[in-house]
This record gives C-alpha cells, structure tokens and sequence, in this order.
C-alpha cells in the first residue's frame, strides 16, 4: 500500500526489439492501472543480462523501451517509470531472497529450462536465480497487482510462495501480490510455430512481429504465418495456428472469436492474414508515431529515468529497512 493507494508492478527485459506478445499480453495493459493505483514501471534489464546482450545494443534498448512504455500510453507523471539497475535495492532483496529460495523451486521453473536449452554455452548462475530477483521486484513495493502475460504465472507463483515463506519466518513484512493476466492473447504464440511463445530473442524473424514492424513488413510476416492443412477460420482440433492468428486479430480489432468465424466463414486464409495484418498495423501505427517522437529527445527520456528512480529508491527504503531488521543485520544510527 502507497499512502491510501494499493500498488501495481511489471517490467520488460530491454533484450530485444519488443513484440505483440509483449504488447497484448502486459505493456498495453499497463496503462489502465495508473488512475487507481502506484503504479511502478521498471525496463528489468538486470534481468536482461542473465543472457549475454551487446552493451552498445543493451543501452539503446533501454531507452527504447522506456519511449515504448510512454508510447502505449503511461504518463510519468502518474506512473513510476525506471531502469531496474538505478534502483540498486532490487539487486540487494533480490540476493536476500536468493537465500530463502529453494534449489528445488528454481529447477522446476520451465523459463530456466527453455533458455539454458537456448543458451547452452552460458547457463550461468543469474538465470537460474532470475525468479527470485523477480520476486524482489515485486515485494520490495508491497505490490498487490502483477499485469503479466501468461508465461510469467510460474514465476509469480514463486513470488508468492517466497513471500510466504518469509512471512511465516519474521511476521508479515511483504504483500502476497496477486497477477492480473489478460483474458485476451495472454500468450501470443510464434507465427513460424503455434506450440512456441513469440519471443523478442527468437532469431528466426518472420516468427515474431514486432511494435515497431513498418505496415509492409507486418502485412508480410502476417501472409508468411504458418497454418494448417485446412481452409476454415475456426477454432477445434489441429487449429492452432489459426486460433493463435485468431487471438491476435480479436486482441487488436476488439472481436470475440465467434464474431471473427462469421466473419470469415466461406473466406480463405489469404483473405483472413491479410485482416490480421491490417488490424494489427493500424493499432500499432500510433504507437510508432510517438515512440519516434519521444526517441528524438533522448535528454527527455534521461530525465524520466532520472525522476523515476529517485522516486522508487525512495519508496524502497522502509520495506529494506524493515527487512534488515526482520532478518538480524546491525543498523548504523544516522
Ligand atoms: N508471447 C507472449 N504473449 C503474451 N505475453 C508475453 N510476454 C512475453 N511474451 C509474451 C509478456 O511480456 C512481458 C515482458 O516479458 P519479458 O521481457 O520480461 O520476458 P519474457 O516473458 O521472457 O519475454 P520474451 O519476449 O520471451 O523475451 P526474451 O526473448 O528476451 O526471453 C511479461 O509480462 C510477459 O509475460
């Protein structure tokens, strides 16, 4: 709780250009959390190093990613919007909680799974610990609201359990935060493969469509899309494919999925990518109008970052204090 508001929290990894997965399924429903409560924003690129990144390439994406999130519609004014590593707090509960979570738990976590079997030269220890500074993200604003896409349901889970696990040691300290998954394309699949998560790190291109695709490319990545063997805009058996291309065209024209099979009943695929493309770029092409705007002034975008993390290491200050002391460290008296 911030004064008399309950807290909402999520971040996106600057690891890549982002995508409509990262679109639908969290950054677009950022913004509907600012009015009713402390919203806190965060571009996780501590998270982002747990695979190796360009540094050159790291930074710029930051930046991108912070212009994305005013893009789509968060004010700084009414959110909190940061870089994870300006707030050296989440580092510090992030190794505390590192000691009140289990080897067992980390090892079941299937993101760890698909991304040392991605990364196999460098399954280094922060990939494997990533849920927990995920955990600290989240606990060290008392958050009570998580908006994340589905594949992020196990790592909330944890955070749970971690905070539950602490409170039972040391007496309440953090909030159990809850996740707010959206009901629609909560998990937008690969266009080159419907039983993968579209990933902003996957190197095959035409799989991903991403906020900032030009129309032509959209269009195109949309027409190249895998389907099935069959003609029918339906959903059922073997229709993955379809019923993924069906999520993202529902997301982006607002419709629900019995009003796109009439829409399309008697038209063939050709007719149905070409209308998901068409919806997609027309939703996005504001978006990139204003994320360009912003990227033209970056001593604007610095003085964002710089605003919003004077503003959340402050608010970290009392749930770290409180921590330190719950757990047995000496204070200094200042
Ligand atoms: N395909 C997706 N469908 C719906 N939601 C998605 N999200 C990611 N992919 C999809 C949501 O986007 C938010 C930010 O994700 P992230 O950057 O923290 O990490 P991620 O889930 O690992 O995303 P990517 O795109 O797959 O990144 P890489 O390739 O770097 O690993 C989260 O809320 C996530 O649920």
């Amino acid at each position: 709780m911030y004064k008399d508001k309950k807290v909402v929290f999520s971040g996106v990894q600057p690891s890549g250009m982002l995508t409509i997965g990262n679109y639908l399924g969290a950054i677009q429903n950022f913004p509907t959390f600012s009015e009713q409560y402390r919203c806190y924003y965060c571009v996780v690129d501590l998270h982002a190093i747990t695979v190796r990144q360009n540094p050159a390439e790291l930074r710029r994406r930051t930046y991108e990613t912070l212009a994305l999130y005013m893009a789509c519609g968060l004010d700084p004014e009414k959110n909190v919007l940061f870089a994870q590593s300006h707030v050296s707090a989440h580092a510090e509960l992030g190794w505390i909680l590192d000691c009140y979570t289990m080897f067992g738990e980390l090892s079941r976590m299937t993101q760890f799974k698909d991304k040392s079997a991605k990364n196999a030269d460098n399954i280094n220890a922060g990939l494997f610990t990533y849920p927990a500074l995920m955990a600290a993200d989240i606990l060290l604003y008392q958050t009570e609201l998580v908006p994340v896409g589905s594949d992020q349901k196990q790592h909330l889970e944890l955070a749970r359990d971690i905070a539950t696990r602490f409170n039972g040691i040391y007496g309440d300290t953090f909030v159990v935060p809850e996740g707010f998954i959206p009901k629609a394309a909560a998990r937008v699949m690969s266009l080159a493969d419907p039983t993968k998560k579209m990933s902003k790190s996957d190197e095959n291109e035409n799989a991903v469509v991403r906020i900032l695709d030009p129309k032509d490319v959209i269009l195109r990545k949309f027409k190249r899309a895998v389907t099935d063997s069959g003609c029918e805009v339906r959903r059922g058996e073997g229709k993955a494919a379809i019923e993924n291309l069906m999520s993202i065209y529902g997301a982006f024209a607002k419709k629900t999925p019995e009003e796109i099979e009439r829409e399309f009943d008697g038209r063939g695929y050709g007719d149905f990518k070409a209308a998901v493309g068409e919806a997609c770029a027309d939703a996005l092409a504001p978006v990139q109008a204003e994320f360009n705007r912003l990227m033209a002034d970056k001593a604007y975008l610095e003085e964002v970052m710089a605003k919003g993390a004077a503003e959340a290491a402050h608010d970290t200050l009392r749930t770290m204090s409180k921590v330190r002391r719950k757990i047995g460290f000496t204070e200094i008296k200042r």
